[in-house]
């Protein structure tokens, strides 16, 4: 890789840090979701208005209780992200951990509702900016950068529920006071930032429900997608005047589509695919304007989008200096019928049969990274990094404590080299931060048990463990890696 290249890993706020109510933090939407598996749905559970307990699938990060319902922590469900791996209290021994990998880069979000507890108030909660402040100090100790998420799915509660979370136009304000403060409190100690995780996944999500996605969902995703944009583009400006260093940027869960047959509606099929799911993103948040193929998106469900000259003026002014993505899959898009289906990180499709799949069905596709590094890199000409990348796999600890994982060893071995011939094909890819560099919470299934980590924790689905950490063998092969600057992958 290049020189100075930026190896190392990712977590998430609300995955990790749990204490969900200590010190002033309100809660998130995570926060009243349960956990599920990779049959059973993770819910979001309430009290209705005749205070009867109830729950509906989470679907991701969009779903709507019953009229006049609260949403509510319900005392026999289990909620995995409260407590998390206890990052919170952990933070010190696991940056430690990362420093003796040799990290370069630790990939982390700042939880919105840690610092703004419903989310509307006009000062922060000076306990949160303290954690996170620590939690920057303990990195420049050993001298890796932060780099952070100012959101990773986490809209205070609050706001979900008085303010219809992002289909208000409210949300632009108060996410630019969060944003402000973060890049006020913790400048100087932090250079890269992300505006919003997988921002795409809102539209993602319309191609998952099919047919039952109609105009409104459309109409819905759309303007609060459109808020989003927005906001983003805010938090860029701000970011450059607090400090003409940062290097800010977007963040899209990268999913490369490939048609499932040659026949020429399944090539067009494929690119509009491209279009809604990749490009619509990027386009906005890397040139500063809607694509012309947004027209056709929204006249497709009759799409009209509330935009003011204002929006338009700081889409413009608020481009990103980089674009990362997230790198878990390839998917296939066809217009045939498909009797064998697969599904995985917000995405689904026909399964490859020149493909293996995860024990939760995600595609391993590493020549799929490649594509999509030098797709990207050939449209927008920023500087890449890939800020999620993992296997999500069962690991079983010997009797001597040992971890062995020549499986997830085996898959970074494989996405690196593909990123090192992107590399030398001219891609500018600067950095490389694997997902749930230690194991956390699954955002998707709730589960402890799918583990992503370098370093093992032991944490149970069932809430139980000593959140004691250890090291997998995985461990010392990434610590190799990022010494030989990945020319050591043996
Ligand atoms: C991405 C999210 C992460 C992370 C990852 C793995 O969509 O940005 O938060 O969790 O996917 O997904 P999962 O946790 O469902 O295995």
């Amino acid at each position: 890789m290049k020189k100075g290249f930026l190896w190392g890993g990712a977590i998430a706020a609300n995955q990790a840090e749990g204490a969900w109510n200590v010190d002033g933090r309100g809660p998130a939407m995570t926060d009243v979701t349960t956990g599920g598996s990779v049959n059973e749905p993770r819910y979001v559970t309430y009290i209705d208005k005749d205070g009867k307990p109830g729950k509906i699938p989470a679907h991701g990060h969009g779903s709507k209780i019953p009229e006049g319902a609260k949403y509510a922590v319900l005392e026999d469900e289990l909620y995995p992200n409260h407590d998390a791996i206890d990052f919170y209290h952990h933070y010190k021994g696991d940056i430690a951990l990362f420093a003796q990998m040799g990290f370069k880069i630790f990939r982390m979000s700042v939880s919105w509702s840690r610092l703004y507890p419903n989310g509307d108030e006009a000062t922060p909660n000076q306990k949160g900016i303290e954690f996170y402040r620590n939690v920057f100090k303990e990195c420049q100790k050993y001298g890796i950068e932060p780099l952070v998420s100012i959101w990773h799915f986490d809209t205070p509660l609050y706001l979900e529920e008085n303010y219809d979370g992002w289909n208000n136009r409210k949300l632009i304000d108060f996410y630019e006071r969060f944003a402000r403060t973060c890049f006020e409190e913790f400048k100087g100690l932090v250079k890269y930032w992300l505006t919003f995780n997988e921002i795409n996944n809102t539209v993602m999500m319309l191609n998952l429900f099919g047919n039952s996605a109609g105009a409104k969902e459309h109409q819905q995703a759309y303007q609060q997608l459109h808020h989003q944009f927005v906001a983003s583009a805010r938090a860029v400006k701000i970011g450059h005047e607090v400090d003409g260093n940062n290097m800010i940027g977007c963040m899209i869960c990268g999913i490369t589509f490939y048609p499932g047959t040659c026949d020429p509606k399944d090539i067009i099929a494929n690119r509009h695919m491209w279009e809604k799911s990749i490009f619509y993103c990027g386009d906005v948040q890397c040139k500063g304007k809607y694509p012309t193929f947004a027209k056709r998106l929204w006249d497709e469900h009759d799409v009209k989008l509330e935009i003011t000259d204002a929006d338009l003026k700081d889409l413009a002014e608020g481009t990103v200096d980089m674009y990362t993505f997230s790198y878990y899959m390839s998917s296939i898009v066809t217009t045939h019928e498909v009797n064998d289906k697969v599904s995985g990180n917000f995405s689904a499709g026909a399964r490859n049969e020149y493909l293996q799949y995860s024990d939760w069905g995600w595609a391993l596709d590493p020549i799929g990274l490649r594509y999509y590094l030098e797709m990207i890199y050939d449209r927008y000409e920023l500087p890449l990094m890939v800020v999620e990348n993992g296997l999500g796999a069962f690991d079983t600890v010997e009797e001597d404590g040992a971890i062995h994982d020549p499986y997830r060893i085996e898959y970074f071995r494989m996405h690196i080299a593909e990123m090192e011939q992107a590399y030398r094909n001219g891609v500018d890819l600067i950095g490389y931060t694997t997902w749930g560099c230690i194991d956390l919470v699954s955002a998707g299934t709730g589960e402890m048990r799918k583990r992503y980590g370098f370093i093992y924790v032991d944490k149970h689905d069932d809430g139980s463990g000593t959140m004691a950490r250890s090291k997998k063998d995985s461990f010392y092969w990434y610590k190799k890696v990022i010494e030989s600057n990945g020319a050591d992958l043996d």
